[in-house]
């Protein structure tokens, strides 16, 4: 990475705590990434832009406040980034996937509480991540109860604005976000100073719809068996989503697609009889660095070629479409449906989570679904239950994963990821 260490300071960054974070980074991105063999040509771009993390698109956020534009940080896939974008401001996803400054984290929340939960508070009290520094506003939201209260302590430490999610999606409830999604019109108006207008809100629409139609090309040629990527190399340009710029980043993922398209054409030509392993990932979202349960899959001879998570399908599942002809109330009304379109574990009911789980096994042909869930999260925790015993009665085998960050128990997660992949394997023969 280049020399940023005057940006960081300018920033208020911690640089010896930073030094620190950053140079842990590269070993475990070495480990779990750059020692996959036969990767797309196309992961170059994603393998930069991590490599980058802290420098260049962070310099970028800095020229863009210099000009006089916001930088707006989110922790939920609830939140629209159509409208930020519409508003001329940059829209950047802050959920840690690290355990840091864990001490200082305790002395504001409570031990027993999500990982990631704790991950961006510590980010914040420790000040070591140059995004949340330069955010002009934090958006939080009413999801689950941890958030929740946690936007309240974080909100003593920097600008934080609370959206209310509903937690059903009766008729009620959706006129109630769509007023919710004005609010938030209105808020970002005001933080940014720009006016949102029909057209500016229309370009802001079709900006993320065409990042998340080339995300699902992404999604679409992991249908193929075998997969044209892997599951990890899939995950980090998901996660990346988050952060890079929405333009660029679309021009990427498409290259990266036709690869694998090609990729795909020329593996059903060889007619390789594959025996790949393929599995879906559902539950809690997996944050930059968090890639423990992927490596641990992957490692094991498997391919994670579906993800049913925040960072992931959930994020790019649907499409505005067309808003050509659309009004301003129109494409308001478009972006509320396509969020309560969304199945996050916090509604209830979520029946559709576990129908939409079963249809992509099928779809994607899946051999066997792993749950993970954050230790402490209680909406997935308590509706992996009632997916497991659906997985069964469907037949599909499944194991229930609660973890954390902690690399503690990594031997133990392999052990019992081996045992099911060796079952699953068994019952392919
Ligand atoms: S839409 S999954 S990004 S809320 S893991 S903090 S739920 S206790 S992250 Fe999420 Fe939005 Fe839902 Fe997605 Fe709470 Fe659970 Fe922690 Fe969670």
């Amino acid at each position: 990475m280049g020399n940023y260490e005057q940006m960081w300071e300018s920033l208020g960054i911690n640089l010896e705590a930073h030094e620190k974070l950053l140079s842990a980074l590269p070993p475990l991105y070495q480990e779990v990434y750059l020692s996959q063999s036969d990767r797309p040509k196309g992961m170059e771009y994603f393998d930069f832009v991590v490599s980058e993390i802290h420098g260049l698109r962070v310099k970028e956020l800095q020229e863009h406040k210099k000009n006089g534009g916001k930088v707006v940080g989110t922790f939920c896939v609830y939140v629209p980034e159509e409208v930020v974008v519409a508003a001329n401001a940059i829209c950047v996803g802050l959920c840690g996937g690290l355990d840091i400054a864990l001490d200082e984290v305790e002395k504001v929340l409570p031990r027993n509480l999500c990982a990631l939960i704790k991950s961006f508070m510590g980010f914040k009290l420790s000040k070591v991540c140059p995004y949340f520094e330069s955010c002009d506003l934090i958006v939080g939201e009413t999801t689950c109860d941890g958030k929740k209260k946690a936007f309240e302590v974080l909100n003593e430490y920097a600008p934080v604005y609370v959206m209310e999610t509903p937690q059903m999606k009766r008729d009620i409830d959706y006129e109630f976000f769509k007023n919710e999604i004005y609010r938030f019109i209105e808020k970002i108006e005001e933080i940014t100073g720009n006016e949102i207008t029909e057209e500016s809100l229309r370009n802001g629409i079709r900006t993320i719809d065409a990042k998340r139609k080339a995300l699902k090309r992404i999604s679409e040629a992991r249908k193929n068996v075998p997969s044209p990527i892997s599951g990890k190399d899939a995950l980090l340009v998901y996660q990346i989503a988050f952060y890079d710029d929405p333009e660029r980043f679309t021009l990427k993922v498409n290259e990266l697609a036709d690869e694998l398209d090609k990729r795909a054409k020329i593996a059903a030509s060889t007619k390789d009889d594959t025996q790949e392993i393929r599995i879906m990932i559902t539950g809690t979202p997996m944050a930059i660095p968090n890639w423990k349960l992927p490596h641990i899959v992957e490692s094991s001879g498997a391919r994670i070629v579906y993800d049913e998570l925040c960072t992931g399908e959930r994020y790019f599942q649907d499409i505005i479409g067309d808003v050509d002809d659309k009004n301003f109330d129109e494409m308001v009304d478009a972006i509320t449906k396509r969020l309560l379109e969304i199945d996050c574990a916090c509604f209830t009911p979520n029946e559709k989570r576990i129908q939409k789980v079963v249809q992509k096994v099928k779809e994607y042909k899946v051999d066997g679904v792993i749950h993970y869930s954050l230790q402490f999260c209680d909406p997935y925790t308590i509706e992996a239950f009632k997916l497991e015993n659906v997985l069964k009665e469907e037949g599909i085998p499944v194991i229930k994963i609660e973890t954390d960050y902690s690399q503690e128990d990594i031997g133990q997660l392999k052990t019992r990821i081996e045992a099911f992949l060796e079952m699953v394997s068994e019952r392919k023969q």
